[in-house]
């Protein structure tokens, strides 16, 4: 027997016991374990039935990712878990924690399964561009029936125990403690004869599918649009439908040979490289874990406008009592009234109780008396992007809060040591760049000061983590990690029209490559006024021999100002978020590229897609290159989750590798002749493609 799976005897149960922290991973070590312990329990004339458990925070987690790739070693997980449903023994699975993927694969090989109520349960392979691929797909149909596994199968999102329960995937839920509870349960059913269920042998819900063609393609045409680009959700839809046409036996056979598919597809690897990145993250080289926090108990924040208010949602979230300070009423009166419109919207969606919203409603005190944030724990700035106003707005936060206060920007471009000039406390200044809206966005950029804490920076980390953001750490320059990058990408695209692309031309390719929308599209749901304000504020340092389009400068002239005045880059009607081409936009667009002896061409979708996300590429480079960024994932978690890269090409740096930093460099190099300065490669780039490494190889050194 391995020593990560223990078997004992409680009585007349025997318990095996899965010890393989942290979240009890089916390694190889594992899989012989359990077959090991299972040997024993069935040969301990004392035991009458056997419980599967798991030791530590949770019940099995899962396939241990980190095997995938390699040649997988026996026993094969399939094998164990014909084991535990054939076993002459009762077998029962005891969940707590989650029970993922291929733990739960395991509890369903077992005949009965309970749980505590905190368990959850679900296959989220489909998120690490898999499917279930241990008998998964073919028995909760069997189960539960085709239409409520479907969606658990191709959506990946866990399951709280009492709706398992009310499914029919756990049999009982357990109060108290829950080694004792299974050991009372599995006796009982022992007591009570109850037979051994085996889910392979159950027919009859996959039967009954039979007589409702087109029950699949009405399910994949549901998820059509969340699923597009992704490969995996319609193969999981597909192992679900060959255990419906197939015996159990075939369907299992099939069942692996999509899973190997997928298993072996690009966007499988990129979505594992996300999943460990973002783990990745939170790990900061001279910000260790044990590094000291204060408590946030408290919190402000400065303006009701979008930001501020989004922001205040996520404290109300979270539970903690939030300030919101504007500097006139009609404002503030404004600012709270959306955010109530943002519940009440959340409510009739039934994704939130009223009772629910009214409690975080009342944490959310607006007030015009900024000496109401004097015992904020932490206060977050969210005003007007102008250096001048936020070093006021710093000036007078400092005179006001109490000196352990923590003084937040939401910058998204500013400087930020610049702002922590205004106060006597620049060890506790530090940037906190939500992405809008700011209660739905899972991104916070985290800007790191030249002065800023490593407490500062671990407060923040720990606030982030509560109110359930991804957070990443970057260095404090223009732009930060993120918008830094776009300037390059929002740039070229700009050119690109000029050149004889059109917007929409531009927007599809963006969209075809798996992006939510293109760069016109996106900047016309941001607002086209921030950029003009930003770009005017530059006007004076911007070299005059260096290409500039000013075609959304004389958008921004005539209050085209993207969708919230009904145009931008393209027209809206009213009430519609549909961007339509617009003539008037053509004309200014054909006007500047005239104006500037501009030869307009057709525009071949690889060279925009190349234009557009090549500089991202380059711009990232030089971001890991000076210290802004600490790896090359980070910057692919900030593409992911604050820009909607799409996650099944792994981010900017990782999508860099996939194509090989040779051709890249090339390309970019081509570019450099064909279109000067902007296209300098980065030293780093030119450096790693003539060594023949990766940006991978950087994360490793
Ligand atoms: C599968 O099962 C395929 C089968 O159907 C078929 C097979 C034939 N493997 O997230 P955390 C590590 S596919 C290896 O911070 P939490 C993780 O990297 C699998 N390592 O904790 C981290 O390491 P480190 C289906 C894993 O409490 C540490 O554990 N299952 C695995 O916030 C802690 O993780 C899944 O997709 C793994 N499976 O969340 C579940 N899981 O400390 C994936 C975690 O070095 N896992 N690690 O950074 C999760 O969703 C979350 O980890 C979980 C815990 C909810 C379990």
């Amino acid at each position: 027997m391995t020593d990560v799976v223990s078997y004992e005897r409680h009585g007349t149960i025997g318990v095996i016991t899965v010890n393989n922290p942290p979240v009890n991973a089916l390694s190889v070590g594992v899989r012989r374990g359990i077959v090991d312990s299972l040997s024993r329990g069935l040969a301990d004339g004392a035991a009458t039935a056997l419980v599967i458990m798991g030791g530590g925070r949770t019940f099995i987690a899962g396939a241990d990712i980190r095997e995938f790739g390699q040649p997988l070693a026996p026993p094969d997980l399939n094998e164990v878990i014909a084991w535990f449903e054939d076993s002459p023994k009762l077998v029962v699975a005891a969940l707590h924690g989650t029970a993922l993927g291929g733990g739960l694969e395991v509890a369903l090989g077992c005949h009965y399964r309970c749980a505590v109520g905190s368990a959850q349960v679900g296959f989220p392979e489909v998120k690490l561009g898999l499917l279930p691929g241990a008998g998964g797909t073919q028995r909760l149909p069997r189960l539960i029936g085709v239409e409520p596994a479907l969606p658990i199968i191709a959506g990946g999102d866990p399951l709280p125990a009492s709706k398992a329960q009310a499914l029919g995937i756990i049999d009982e839920i357990v109060a108290g403690d829950l080694r004792d509870g299974a050991v009372a349960f599995a006796a009982r059913l022992v007591a009570e004869r109850r037979p051994l269920r085996k889910i392979s042998a159950s027919d009859g819900k996959v039967l009954t599918a039979r007589s409702t063609p087109g029950l699949f393609d009405a399910f994949r045409g549901s998820i059509e649009r969340q699923a597009r680009g992704y490969f995996a959700p319609f193969r999981c839809v597909e192992a679900v439908q060959a255990a419906v046409t197939l015996p159990f036996a075939e369907g299992l056979r099939r069942e692996r040979e999509l899973f190997l598919e997928c298993m072996q597809s690009p966007q499988s690897r990129a979505q594992i490289h996300a999943f460990f990145a973002e783990r990745e993250v939170t790990k900061i080289p001279d910000v260790p874990k044990e590094t000291p926090t204060q408590p946030i108990m408290t919190a402000a924040v400065i303006g009701a406008g979008t930001m501020g208010g989004g922001i205040a949602m996520n404290f109300a979230n979270a539970g903690i009592p939030v300030q919101v300070v504007e500097a006139a009423q009609t404002a503030l009166d404004r600012g709270i009234e959306v955010i109530r419109n943002n519940y009440a919207a959340t409510v009739e969606k039934g994704r939130l109780t009223q009772a629910d919203m009214d409690r975080r409603l009342a944490l959310i005190h607006g007030t015009l008396a900024w000496d109401a944030v004097a015992d904020a724990d932490i206060v977050i700035e969210a005003v007007f992007e102008e250096m001048g106003v936020k070093k006021e707005v710093f000036a007078r936060l400092d005179r006001i809060c109490k000196p352990s206060a923590i003084l937040a920007t939401n910058t998204s471009t500013l400087d930020v040591d610049e702002i922590a000039t205004a106060t006597a406390r620049p060890e506790k200044v530090i940037g906190t760049h939500f992405f809008s809206p700011a209660n739905v966005m899972r991104l916070l950029e985290v800007v790191r000061g030249a002065k800023s804490s490593k407490e500062t920076i671990a407060t923040v980390a720990e606030l982030a983590r509560r109110i359930r953001k991804v957070w990443v750490l970057a260095g404090n320059c223009d732009g930060f990690i993120g918008n830094r990058m776009l300037a390059g990408y929002l740039r070229e695209a700009a050119f690109l029209v000029e050149e004889g692309a059109s917007p929409e031309q531009v927007d599809k390719v963006i969209y075809d490559f798996g992006f939510p929308m293109g760069p016109f599209a996106m900047s016309d749901l941001a607002g086209l006024d921030v950029g003009w304000r930003i770009r005017k504020g530059k006007a004076a340092t911007r070299p005059t021999t260096q290409r500039y389009s000013p075609v959304a400068d004389r958008l921004c002239e005539r209050g085209r100002f993207g969708q919230k005045t009904g145009a931008g880059w393209f027209r809206y009607a009213p009430g519609s978020r549909t961007p339509r081409p617009d003539p008037e936009v053509e004309a200014l667009i054909v006007a500047s590229a005239r104006a500037q002896g501009i030869e307009r061409r057709a525009v071949s979708d690889d060279e925009i897609l190349e234009r557009c996300i090549y500089p991202l590429i380059n711009e990232g480079a030089r971001i890991l290159e000076e210290g802004i960024a600490l790896r090359p994932s980070d910057i692919d978690i900030i593409y992911i989750y604050g820009y909607g890269f799409p996650p099944y090409r792994g981010g900017p740096m990782y999508y860099a590798d996939t194509l090989g930093l040779k051709r890249v460099y090339d390309d970019i190099a081509a570019y450099h002749r064909a279109h000067g300065e902007f296209w300098q490669p980065a030293p780093l780039l030119t450096r790693l493609a003539e060594e023949g490494k990766g940006f991978r190889d950087l994360a490793r050194a």
